[in-house]
Parts: structure tokens; C-alpha cells; sequence
């Protein structure tokens, strides 16, 4: 549908690009380094379609703030479930300014209409079709009022204008994404609904993402796909030309693709240090129930062996509050964590997202119990367990959190490693994460995270021995075929993943 107010729409010069802080910000679960690791990928995506002889901002509200009394031309609000009211504070506070407001991201991909009240356009799904398709239209004085992303490529998109990134404001600045989407299917998972009506896993072309990675400066590298390894192919290809590169990085993968074939060898010998598994549940009902496939019958003590013995430290994420969860859970698999040498532990409130399979059935089923999205924090129970009195699984998350952090399980988690260096390792990356919270808030306010990058790189660097495996063992390694799937015809095997970071 064409705007009909089109006409009174304002000569582009002057463009802001916003990621709204969550209203958490000001909670006590406010975690200033979580929400300084990473600058905002997608709108710094985005602002390289934009002519770069415009005034262009991008502002990340969860490390600066955000001034309001300016008139931009155009406002481009990434809007996540958790700052979707705020994201639309912002979009009728410049509205009712004059300036023309777009939204876009994975809340409004779920619920456009209500997003849509608040926006003169919004946008469903990935923004690299659909946005350079608008500017052609805003240009022309004839914008949609929404667009949906047909195309599902990255291949060939310009480079992320990473110049508008206030580096100095981030721990991480080197984030990357090489893929969007991820080849699984969980049910509590975003991303089905978010790439709705199109390829919903796709990769970079190998030479482009190697020609992005050498443009980033120093080191460290946090790769930001949903499963690294999600194509064994790509995925080996990138690593044989990231070696000799003399980076160190973090990034995703499943539960199978560890124990699939010798890509995870591959990727050690190219840098890989600490990798991000969705474990999520020990039950296997739990898995079966969530569709996650993927980690069904397989051994996530063969997982932590061959990351161990790769001297990749593990974040293991864990979900609680499925269906088959009782009070035990918690223990069980705190417990489990700490044995395991789990470096990390994310722990998750099972979280219904609009959109999702999960949320769909919790609906149908009268288990949801209330809309308020700023409670879709995964840390909130927003519906009605099974065999869990809310308040057991909210106190029972916290427990967790306290438990696995707690000096002693860090100590025992790092002594269940059998060389020195990697329980050192374990040691100051567990502590240096959840043990100084207000060093970090000094050093955050100081400005100076940059200083602290070096130390980071230094806990990231090898256990001794990691592999060498040669260009020809990584060529050599057996993909598994795929029983017809027919949105991998590229071979890639069932796996795994993860939830939210
Ligand atoms: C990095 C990350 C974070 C980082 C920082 C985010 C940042 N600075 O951007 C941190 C650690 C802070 C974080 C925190 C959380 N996160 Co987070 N995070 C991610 C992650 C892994 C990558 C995001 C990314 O950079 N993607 C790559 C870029 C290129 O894609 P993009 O950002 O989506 O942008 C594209 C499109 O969305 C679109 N687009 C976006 N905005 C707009 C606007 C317009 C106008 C247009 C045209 C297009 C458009 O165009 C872009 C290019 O295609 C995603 C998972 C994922 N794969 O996306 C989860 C994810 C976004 N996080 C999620 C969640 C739940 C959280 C937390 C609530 C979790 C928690 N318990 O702490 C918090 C709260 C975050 C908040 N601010 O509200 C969920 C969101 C679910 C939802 N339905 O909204 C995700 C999808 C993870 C998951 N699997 O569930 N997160
Ligand atoms: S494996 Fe992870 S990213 Fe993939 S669908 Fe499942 S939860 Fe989502």
C-alpha cells in the first residue's frame, strides 16, 4: 500500500539511526558490559545503502544517550521485543517532530500491526532487499507503508559502513555476521518467524566474508551467526582462508556440528577460542518437545571432551521451564555445568516470542499470562508452566545464576580441565564476566574499554597444542547428506543451536 501523505514528506539530508536501549536499563538486572560488547551490525548494515553524502548518525541508546530535540529527515528504528515500547516512544516523539519514521527488526517482523501504529513505514524481515527498495521510492515521493523481504541473499552487499561505529564505546567492536538464519527449527525459536517467506538460512560468499574480516582492525573477531557451522562447507572454506591470519574469535554452534566432522579442528586451527553451545536442556523430552532434533541422542559430554581438548572454552546456554521440567532442573543442571568445566553458563526463562511456534501453542492452550514485552527478557516468566509454580521457576533461575557463579563452582569448573593453562583460562574469563561488575562499570564510564581488549585476546589465546589440521584434512571431512530437506539443498547436516546470547 502506497502512503497517500507522501507530499508532505521532507527533503533527505539528515538521517539517525536508533537501536533503543531496552527499558531494563534502568533495573537492577542492568549489566552496563553485557549491553557494551557489541555496536548495533544491523543498523550500520543498513546505513550503507544510504548516500553517504547525507548526515548520518547511528545511536545506540544502551551506551549513550540518546538526544531527542533534534529534526533528522528520516528516523530508522531497530526495534528487539524488549525495547519495543520505547522503540515506539521514539517513533511518535519524532513524528509528531515531521520527521519520517521507519521500523524495522524482529519484533515488528512478528507484529506489524502493532508496529505499524507508530511507524509511516515498516519493514518485515532482513532490510537489505527491502530497504535500498525504499530509498528509490522515498526518493521518488512514493514510500510504501510496509515492505516485505523477498530476496534472501547477502551476497555482493556493500560494506557495512562500520565508520559510524563509536569503536572506542565497545568491548567487542569487531563484531561479524558471515550467515543469517540458522537450518534448524526449534520451536521457541525467532527465526522461522523473522525469515518467513523465504530462504531462512543463508551465507556470505566465502571470498566476501574473508574481504570483510581483513578490513577489521587488531585481533579479536566475535562472529554473531546463529550456528557458525551451520554450512560445514562454507564453514571449512572460511576458516582455511582465515588461517595465518593471526586472529583470535568467538562464535556459535550446535550441539552435532561439534561432533559431526572436523570442522570445529578446522576453526580451532583458524582461531576459534570460545564457542557459544545451545546445550538448553538435559531432558530429553525437553529437546523433543522444542523440536531441537539436533541435540537428540547425542553426547554433550563427547561436546565438552572435544572442545576441551581443543582448549576452546564453552558458553553453554540453558533454557528452563519446559514442559517436563520440575524443581529438579535446576540442580541438575547447574550441577552438570560445573562438572562439565561449561566455562560460561547463559541460563534462559523459557520465553514464548509472538511469532513462534511456542507462542502459538502457550495461546491456543490459555498459557500466557501477560503481553508486557519488556518481561520477554528471558529472565521473567511470562506464562503459565507445567510443572512449575512460576514463582519456583523464576526463583530457580535466579538460584542458578548464583550458584554457578558462585566462587567455588569457578573454581571447581576450572579444575576439571587438565592443563594449567586452560583452568587459568576458565578461571579469569568466568570471574573477569560476572565477578567485577563495578570494575566494569568504572571502566565503561572512563571510556575505556579499548584498554581492556588486550586483556581479553590474552585469555583468548591458545591452550598449548591446538590442532594444525592441513587445508587437505579440512577438504577431506565428511558431510553428512540431509534426508530432503528442501531448503538445504546445499548438503548441510541436521544440527543444532542456540537461543538467545
Ligand atoms: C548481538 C545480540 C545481542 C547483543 C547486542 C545487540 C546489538 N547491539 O545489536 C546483546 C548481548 C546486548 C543482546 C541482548 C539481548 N538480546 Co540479543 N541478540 C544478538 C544477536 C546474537 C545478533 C544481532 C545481530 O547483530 N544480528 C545481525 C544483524 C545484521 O541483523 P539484525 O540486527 O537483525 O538487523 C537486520 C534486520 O533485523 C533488519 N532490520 C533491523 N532493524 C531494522 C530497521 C529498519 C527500518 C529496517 C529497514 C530493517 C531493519 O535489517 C538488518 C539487516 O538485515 C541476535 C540473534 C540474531 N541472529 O539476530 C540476538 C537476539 C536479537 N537477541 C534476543 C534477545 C531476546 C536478547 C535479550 C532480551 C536476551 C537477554 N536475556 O539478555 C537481550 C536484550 C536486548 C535488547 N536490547 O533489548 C533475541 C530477540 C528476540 C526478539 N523476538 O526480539 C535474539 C533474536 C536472539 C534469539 N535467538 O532469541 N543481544
Ligand atoms: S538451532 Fe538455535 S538458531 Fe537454530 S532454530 Fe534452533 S534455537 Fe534457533
Amino acid at each position: 500500500m502506497q502512503k497517500e501523505e507522501h507530499l508532505t514528506i521532507r527533503p533527505i539530508r539528515r538521517v539517525k539511526l536508533i537501536l533503543p536501549a531496552l527499558t531494563e536499563a534502568t533495573s537492577p538486572y542492568w549489566r552496563p558490559i553485557k549491553y557494551s560488547l557489541f555496536p548495533p551490525l544491523g543498523l550500520a548494515t543498513l546505513a550503507a545503502y544510504l548516500d553517504p553524502g547525507l548526515d548520518i548518525r547511528i545511536v545506540d541508546e544502551h551506551v549513550e544517550t540518546l538526544g531527542l530535540d533534534d529534526d533528522p529527515d528520516l528516523v530508522v528504528i531497530q526495534v528487539y521485543i524488549t525495547n519495543a515500547w520505547r522503540a515506539y516512544r521514539i517513533a511518535d516523539h519524532y513524528r509528531a517532530r515531521g520527521s519520517y519514521v521507519i521500523l524495522g527488526g524482529l519484533h515488528v517482523t512478528s507484529l506489524p500491526e502493532e508496529a505499524a501504529r507508530h511507524a509511516d513505514t515498516i519493514f518485515l524481515g532482513p532490510g537489505e532487499d527491502t530497504f535500498p527498495t525504499f530509498l528509490k521510492d522515498l526518493a521518488a515521493r512514493a514510500p510504501h507503508s510496509r515492505y516485505s523481504s523477498p530476496v534472501r541473499t547477502i551476497e555482493g552487499i556493500p560494506p557495512i559502513r562500520r565508520d559510524l561505529i563509536q569503536r572506542r564505546l565497545y568491548l567487542v567492536p569487531n563484531s561479524i555476521v558471515v550467515s543469517r538464519g540458522c537450518p534448524h527449527h526449534c520451536t521457541f525459536c525467532y527465526k522461522d518467524a523473522f525469515f518467513e517467506g523465504g530462504r531462512t538460512y543463508y551465507t556470505q560468499r566465502v571470498d566476501q566474508a574473508l574481504a570483510e574480516i581483513s578490513r577489521l582492525p587488531g585481533r579479536h573477531l566475535y562472529f554473531l551467526d546463529d550456528h557458525l557451522f551451520g554450512n560445514p562447507r562454507f564453514a571449512r572454506d572460511l576458516f582455511r582462508g582465515m588461517r595465518g591470519m593471526g586472529r583470535v574469535f568467538q562464535g556459535a554452534a550446535t550441539v552435532d556440528s561439534i561432533l559431526r566432522d572436523n570442522t570445529v579442528e578446522a576453526a580451532a586451527a583458524a582461531g576459534l577460542r570460545s564457542l557459544f553451545v545451545g546445550f538448553e536442556t538435559l531432558s530429553e523430552s525437553g529437546l523433543a518437545g522444542a523440536r531441537k532434533r539436533q541435540n537428540l541422542g547425542r553426547s554433550y559430554r563427547d561436546v565438552v571432551r572435544r572442545l576441551d581438548d581443543l582448549g576452546i572454552m564453552i558458553n553453554g546456554s540453558f533454557v528452563f521451564g519446559f514442559d517436563s521440567d520440575d524443581k529438579d532442573v535446576f540442580a541438575r543442571t547447574v550441577e552438570w555445568a560445573i562438572e562439565s568445566g561449561i566455562t560460561t553458563a547463559t541460563f534462559h526463562v523459557l520465553t514464548p516470542y509472538p511469532g513462534t511456534p511456542l507462542f502459538s501453542e502457550m495461546e491456543a492452550q490459555g498459557r500466557i499470562t501477560t503481553r508486557d514485552w519488556d518481561l520477554y527478557d528471558t529472565r521473567h516468566v511470562v506464562y503459565e508452566p507445567r510443572l512449575l509454580a512460576p514463582a519456583d521457576l523464576k526463583a530457580g533461575y535466579d538460584w542458578a545464576y548464583r550458584e554457578f557463579y558462585r566462587w567455588s563452582s569457578i573454581g571447581r569448573g576450572a579444575l576439571s580441565h587438565a592443563s594449567m593453562k586452560h583452568r587459568l583460562k576458565h578461571f579469569a574469563y568466568s570471574a573477569g564476566w560476572k565477578k567485577f561488575e563495578r570494575l566494569w562499570g568504572s571502566v565503561i564510564r572512563l571510556k575505556q574499554l579499548t584498554q581492556a581488549r588486550p586483556l581479553l585476546e590474552a585469555i583468548l589465546a591458545p591452550v598449548a597444542g591446538t590442532p594444525d589440521i592441513t587445508a587437505e584434512d579440512a577438504k577431506l571431512a565428511p558431510v553428512l547428506p540431509v534426508d530432503g530437506d528442501p531448503e538445504n539443498p546445499a548438503g548441510i547436516p541436521p544440527s543444532v543451536t542456540i537461543a538467545a546470547p
